[in-house]
């Protein structure tokens, strides 16, 4: 398989996640996001959305969208399972993955934040104050949603790493670089330390893709 990736996409991140669980080998091939390689026409006609990322997969299907991808391996590669068993764990997972893939990070992409400050003429301080402000509010939500439920565990679903925790710790990254404070999410926090400990997780992390500067 063939990812399409930055080091820096904290969704391109998610998909390095999954294949690292699975145990599954990939090559990578990057597209450099903040200069704006992804606008290219050769990039469009791969993904006409412009975003990664994209995953090549065996048969040579292109595959976008981050959660679909990880769906499509967790139903080509069953083990080890990203997904609960019962439905309403898989709901509630999959529900912990949107929060974050759905509300906090399509708002703070680099697409939305250029058109702030290129567009709209929002300074650097305020484009800066948007994206905390989203990434917090985000964040503190799923601490609720973590904290009022026994279903959390190790992390965020039980003691096995699932499609939550793949969403949580690349938009947790993305927060840091941004200096959000995360006072209010000490189980995010907590969690996000469990996973770092899994050398799936490190391995995936942006300072050690060949890309990274
Ligand atoms: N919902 C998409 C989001 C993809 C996305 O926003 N990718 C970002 C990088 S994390 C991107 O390529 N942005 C390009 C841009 O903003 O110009 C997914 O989960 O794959």
């Amino acid at each position: 398989m063939l990812l399409y990736g930055y080091f820096r996409s904290s969704a391109a991140y998610r998909v390095r996640i999954a294949l690292n669980l699975k145990g599954l080998p990939y090559d990578q091939t990057f597209v450099h996001l903040a200069k704006l390689e992804q606008l290219s026409d050769s990039f469009a006609a791969i993904n006409p959305q412009k975003l990664l990322p994209v995953l090549v997969a065996d048969d040579g299907s292109q595959l976008t969208q981050s959660l679909a991808i990880i769906e499509y391996l967790e139903e080509t590669h069953p083990a080890p399972a990203l997904l609960p068993k019962d439905p309403v764990g898989r709901a509630r997972v999959r529900a912990l993955a949107m929060a974050v893939a759905c509300e906090i990070h399509p708002i703070n992409n680099p697409r939305v934040l250029r058109y702030l400050t290129g567009t709209l003429g929002v300074t650097e301080e305020q484009k800066d104050a948007w994206y905390r402000h989203w990434v917090e509010d985000g964040l503190q939500a799923v601490e609720k949603l973590l904290v009022s439920s026994p279903a959390t565990g190790r992390f965020s679903h039980g003691d096995t790493p699932t499609l939550a925790d793949i969403c949580l710790v690349p938009q947790v990254a993305n927060g840091r670089r941004f200096k959000c404070d995360f006072s209010g999410c000490p189980t995010v926090m907590r969690i996000e330390a469990e996973c770092q400990k899994l050398e799936a997780f490190a391995a995936a992390s942006p300072p050690r893709q060949p890309d990274a500067e």
